[in-house]
């Protein structure tokens, strides 16, 4: 097999190995999926670049307990960061939502390098007392599963 063979065959099977690795949802119009591959933020977008997606964005309360169902209770990085500028989070396929679900305290840039989004935060709501799952703004070099969406 001559070089070039060989790394187009390599491509192939780790584009399909790729594929593999994730199982589609379909929600109002777009595909979702949970990775459970370990990554910092940025690393997860780029596996979601080459799945022909993107980290998700979240728009609605109904899209959020989706997602959160796809990630069955694990933290998951979400497509939502204020890298850029802090305060100022942005979904990273550019969705102009403004929905959010973050719990109560967050985002609270703890230490001053939190500037990436994950779901699936247990908090303890005291009054009432239970657990709570929502959103907490984390460093994006921690490694975590993440989700991606693409077009249908
Ligand atoms: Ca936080």
């Amino acid at each position: 097999m001559s070089t070039m063979k060989l790394v187009v065959f390599t491509l192939l099977v780790g584009a399909i190995m790729a594929q593999d690795t994730v199982n589609w949802a379909i929600f109002e119009g777009r595909f979702y999926a949970y990775v459970p591959k370990s990554l910092k933020w940025t690393d997860a977008q780029e596996f979601c670049l080459t799945l022909g997606g993107s980290l998700a964005s979240i728009r609605s309360s109904q899209e959020d307990e989706f997602v959160k169902a796809l990630a069955e209770g694990r933290r998951a990085w979400i497509g939502y960061s204020d890298a850029q500028t802090e305060g100022a989070w942005l979904w990273i396929d550019s969705d102009p939502s403004t929905y959010y679900g973050w719990c109560p305290g967050e985002p609270s840039n703890a230490g001053g390098h939190q500037n990436c989004a994950l779901i699936e935060f247990s908090r303890l709501h005291l009054f009432p007392p239970r657990a709570i799952k929502c959103w907490d703004d984390q460093d994006c070099h921690t490694t975590y599963g993440f989700v991606c969406t693409k077009a249908l």
